[in-house]
């Protein structure tokens, strides 16, 4: 099975492993691939060195690696339906999800192509005469990319673009569990013309394959997107050799409602901020904090609704949200939710899986709310990646008092990647937002990103933000030359030679 890609040419794994994907909306089987260990990532590891050190890729001109990631573009828009369906048949996730998701990529790579494009570094004045200096900007080296399951195609775009827009070379890891979208990026990228050993792919657990990137010493930067306990281990590994480490490790993100606030959007948006792809999305707004004089009126409301969500798998043009990725996840979702209930957390709707037999095949799991949280229980602090809300309230004597309280719970966690106020009163609005240790804010809003915008976590959430769409510098190494055109000897040491 010859799906790894490796200096241009695709392979199969040295030991011949290989892995079945399955489609968790209903458990079909998908396709087989290889699976890769230490061996094929070290022949990966080494291509992408020689592209990098003897190739022509980090001195191609910026206007041609731009004019590359828009041909990477244009072929992705032209073969979107069919990159959909991979996507939607490796994550369980809607059809109508994947093209959104698709739709991202390729405004990412687009953006990323802008940049590649445009001129780098400046001029620095020096203060002395007959000398010019200038700082500029340098490809980083060789990439691990390392990305998860949940917007396989989507994060990796987030990596590839910039890494290739620099002019870097890099080795890609996805989640062993979403593999085919990366296979046919690896294609894409070969028929759009990047030069062998630019791109690499190699499949297989990050145990191994994972491990092997991390600490290699001919990999210069690791971009890991995945859990907070994996993104610890990484950067452990990548120290030894001092790489570049860009983490995103996910969130626990509050969601605060003010009594003053639209109820009827805010409960509309707490309901996608959590329900969205069953809450597998790092920036899921899956901690409501609610002002104690409209809990109830929200919070029922909330259980009313969540309880009619519509289940269902890739093709299923009623549902509104899909599977869990796994039968394991979805056994780590069931236990967080049991220890949630043995911890004090009142279980208000969901908390099983669905029992229709059409659903009985997949990983799925029902939208679940936890009532009468409080912030030291494991329920609010750790992060469930599924379908669960829990519940807090605030409160205070006066309106500065319940603001204070709210902030104080909403960064109550080790985590800071984003979270949401809602709120018709301007300045509270903005003074809750500048409190928040939270890498993105959104006001009377949730979710939306914009291309050209950061994206990162602050606290564990995280290390780097060119996750977030915005600048190269994440891939790229600054440096200063100094050239002065009237040397002098420099006087420091006697020269006794006379
Ligand atoms: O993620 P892992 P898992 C969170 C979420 C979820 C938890 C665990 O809370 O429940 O993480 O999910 C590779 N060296 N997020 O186990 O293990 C792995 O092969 C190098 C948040 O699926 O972090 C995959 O390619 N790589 C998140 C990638 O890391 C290693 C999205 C992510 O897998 C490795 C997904 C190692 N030692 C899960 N071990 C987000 N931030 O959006 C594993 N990998």
């Amino acid at each position: 099975m010859s799906t790894l890609f490796i200096d241009g040419r695709w392979t199969a794994a040295i030991s011949g492993a290989t892995r079945d994907i399955t489609c968790p909306a209903d458990g079909a089987y998908v396709a087989t691939v290889a699976e890769a260990d230490r061996a094929d990532t070290e022949a990966a590891i080494a291509a992408a060195r020689r592209a990098f050190d003897e190739g022509p890729w980090p001195s191609t001109p910026g206007p041609e690696r731009a004019a590359l990631l828009t041909r990477l573009a244009d072929l992705l828009a032209d073969e979107k339906e069919q990159v959909a369906e991979l996507e939607a048949l490796d994550t369980g996730k809607r059809m109508v999800e994947a093209r959104i998701d698709l739709d991202d990529v390729i405004s990412v790579i687009r953006h990323f192509a802008t940049l590649a494009g445009a001129e780098a570094g400046r001029v620095v004045d020096p203060g002395t005469p007959g000398v010019s200096s200038r700082v500029v900007t340098e490809p980083v080296g060789v990439c691990a990319l390392i990305t998860p399951w949940n917007y396989p195609l989507l994060q990796t775009s987030w990596k590839i673009a910039p890494a290739l827009a620099a002019g870097n070379t890099f080795v890609l890891k996805p989640s062993e569990v979403t593999p085919s979208t990366a296979i046919w990026l690896m294609g894409a990228l070969d028929r759009v013309g990047l030069p062998a050993g630019v791109a690499n792919l190699v499949l297989g657990p990050g145990a191994t394959v994972g491990a092997a990137l991390t600490d290699h010493p001919d990999v210069d930067l690791v971009s890991f997107t995945g859990g907070l306990e994996t993104g610890r281990r990484i950067m452990a590994a990548a120290s030894d050799t001092v790489k570049r480490v860009a983490l995103e490790l996910g969130g626990k993100n509050p969601n605060i409602i003010f009594a003053d606030a639209d109820l009827d959007a805010a409960i509309d948006n707490a309901l996608t901020a959590i329900f969205l792809d069953s809450g597998q999305v790092c920036s899921a707004g899956a901690r409501l904090i609610v002002e104690e004089s409209v809990k109830d009126r929200v919070v029922d409301e909330l259980v009313r609704r969540a309880g009619d969500i519509r289940l269902g798998g890739p093709f299923d043009d009623d549902a509104e949200t899909g599977p869990l990725i796994s039968n394991q996840h979805r056994e780590k979702v069931e236990k967080y939710v049991a220890d949630a209930i043995a911890e004090g957390a009142v279980l208000r709707v969901g908390g099983a899986r669905p029992d229709a037999p059409e659903l009985a095949e997949g990983c799925y799991y029902l939208p679940t709310i936890l009532d009468d949280c409080t912030t030291t229980m494991r329920c609010v602090q750790d992060e469930s990646f599924g379908p669960v809300l829990t519940v807090e309230t605030f409160g205070g004597d006066t309106a500065d008092a319940a603001e204070d309280a709210a902030v104080a719970i909403a960064n109550d966690t080790i985590y800071g990647l984003a979270g949401a106020v809602w709120t018709e009163n301007a300045g509270r609005a903005e003074r809750v937002a500048n409190r928040l240790r939270h890498g993105t804010i959104w006001i009377n809003d949730y979710h939306p990103y914009v291309a050209g915008a950061e994206w990162g976590g602050m606290k564990q959430s995280g290390i780097g933000r060119e996750l977030g769409l915005a600048g190269l510098h994440e891939y790229q190494e600054m440096k200063h030359i100094w050239h002065n055109t009237r040397p002098a000897r420099a006087g420091w040491f006697a020269d006794r030679s006379h």
